[in-house]
């Protein structure tokens, strides 16, 4: 029931790392200092038509030339730890040749100012700002993106190898390949079924060469881990249970086998058949790509509904991304995805803690030997700003909402650990309001508000909450 959720008072086991996540596009500004190269975001947002009100990344949070005022408000929250990912046109502007120093000094400076402070740094190789000069050459359709992807894995890891705690290849390949080749509500705004499986399949060995790559350069015994957006799914009507294991195949399965087990589900095979027969895959692939885990990250922020439909569907787009006429569920023609009942959030997403527990306990059954760690859950709602003089920063951001979502995710977190998952941490989306892709500013993740005016910081009541817990490890009154 709701109440169970509430969580209120419960306390996580010494050791729960407790933080907040960001990534490079979204966040940093800065688009054409230091040497940074264009990377497909830059040429998606900037042409007219993807982003909400034309948005782009060009300033964002200003983060890039705001570093030791942000560092400092994560020490002022009491963060365990600090997920951020390190934009690869930064390092290599071109996706290729030697790197780019002021790129490495940028992470370089971010990695010992967390250190300084006593967090934690988990760093994301890839969340989705590849170099445009490799889009060229075919993206995630190229096999040799992924070969590009490991030397610059080996570049990252020679500077920063010595100091990062946790990395993560890549972010969420799901939304890489099926947003941004299938759907093409992402960059680079392709909708083309087969270029959709193919960069799957390149996303997937670019993770196991980055592996191989940073194995061989780091020396300080990191963690290795890549973090996805696994699908919890919900069948409804006559062969709902169908409709569920087409969509597992090909949102989950497709990337947790070859991860973990080694080589791809043969029904995915056959529900794609007629799309490709995987040629892209060659001899030796599995074995690059399983490579052992330290832990699995998992970012979850809702459910998803989903029937078999007789017929082609018309819906294919539930998460609220526009109709951009491609689908992001190659093979899928014959699975309708459903609006679910409420709450939702400002995305038009649903909110249900107990999916995130649900998640959690699956995969700790299905493989018993990885740990987890929740990399990504928050919520986009408005916010309420209230002038305030007892705030330092004279004005009150109340977010009720939020709060409530966080608390129950949280719960949900708490009740997975005392399930017996051996899950190792939770960290919010996200540390400030940010550029929201496809959505430009205008929907707000951030547990401190940021004014687009004047990019100053104003932590919402979400930050104090959340620092309240990080500081006890206790979930608050
Ligand atoms: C994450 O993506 C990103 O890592 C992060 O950068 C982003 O800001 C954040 O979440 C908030 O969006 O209805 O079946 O299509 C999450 C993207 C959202 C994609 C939920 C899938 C629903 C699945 N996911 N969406 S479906």
């Amino acid at each position: 029931a709701d109440d169970d959720y509430r969580g209120a008072g419960l306390q996580f086991p010494a050791g729960f790392v407790l933080g907040s996540a960001t990534a490079s596009y979204q966040v940093e500004g800065a688009a054409h200092e230091d040497g940074r190269g264009p990377s497909i975001w830059d040429t998606f947002s900037h042409t007219p038509g993807n982003v909400w009100n034309g948005d782009t990344g060009d300033v964002a949070d200003d983060h890039y030339h705001r570093l030791d005022e942000d560092l400092d408000l994560m020490a002022d929250l009491g963060l365990h730890a600090y997920r951020f990912s390190i934009a690869w046109p930064r390092i290599q502007p071109t996706g290729r040749g030697p790197a780019n120093p002021a790129g490495l000094a940028f992470y370089s400076r971010l990695v010992d100012g967390l250190l300084e402070r006593g967090i934690r740094p988990i760093a994301t190789l890839y969340h989705w700002d590849l170099p445009q000069a490799l889009e060229d050459e075919g993206g995630w359709t190229n096999r040799a993106t992924a070969e590009a992807f490991a030397e610059y894995a080996r570049l990252v890891g020679t500077e920063l190898g010595d100091r990062v705690a946790t990395w993560t290849t890549l972010n969420e390949p799901w939304c890489s390949a099926y947003l941004g080749y299938g759907s093409g509500a992402h960059a680079p705004g392709r909708t083309d079924p087969l270029a959709a499986l193919t960069a799957v399949h390149h996303l997937n060995l670019a993770h196991g060469l980055a592996v191989q790559a940073l194995r061989s350069v780091v020396t300080n015994d990191p963690d290795f881990s890549i973090t996805l957006n696994l699908h919890v799914l919900r069948g409804e009507g006559e062969g709902a249970e169908e409709a569920v294991r087409q969509i597992d195949g090909i949102a989950n399965r497709v990337f947790l086998q070859p991860l973990l087990e080694g080589g791809y589900p043969d029904d995915v095979l056959a529900d794609t058949a007629t799309i490709t027969d995987w040629s892209f895959v060659r001899d030796g692939d599995a074995e690059i790509i399983r490579q052992p885990l330290d832990v699995l990250g998992v970012n979850y922020y809702s459910t998803t509904k989903v029937r078999l439909w007789d017929g082609v569907s018309p819906r294919q787009n539930a998460d609220g991304h526009k109709d951009v006429g491609g689908s992001p569920w190659p093979g899928a023609d014959r699975i309708e995805f459903l609006p679910q009942p409420g709450p939702h959030t400002d995305m038009g997403w649903n909110i249900e803690p107990a999916g995130l527990e649900e998640l959690l306990v699956s995969l700790s059954r299905t493989h018993p030997e990885l740990p987890l760690m929740v990399t990504e859950n928050g919520a986009a709602f408005p916010d309420e700003v209230v002038a305030d003089p007892s705030r330092p920063t004279g004005t009150a951001v109340h977010d009720d909402l939020r709060v409530d979502y966080l608390r129950r995710h949280v719960t949900a977190c708490h009740r997975a650990v005392e399930r017996g998952v051996d899950l190792r941490g939770y960290l919010v989306w996200s540390l400030l309001d940010n550029f929201e892709w496809g959505y430009g500013y205008a929907k707000r993740f951030g547990i401190v508000r940021v004014d687009y005016d004047t990019l100053e910081r104003i932590p919402k009541d979400s930050a104090f909450w959340f620092a309240e817990l990080a500081r006890t490890g206790r979930i608050p009154e």
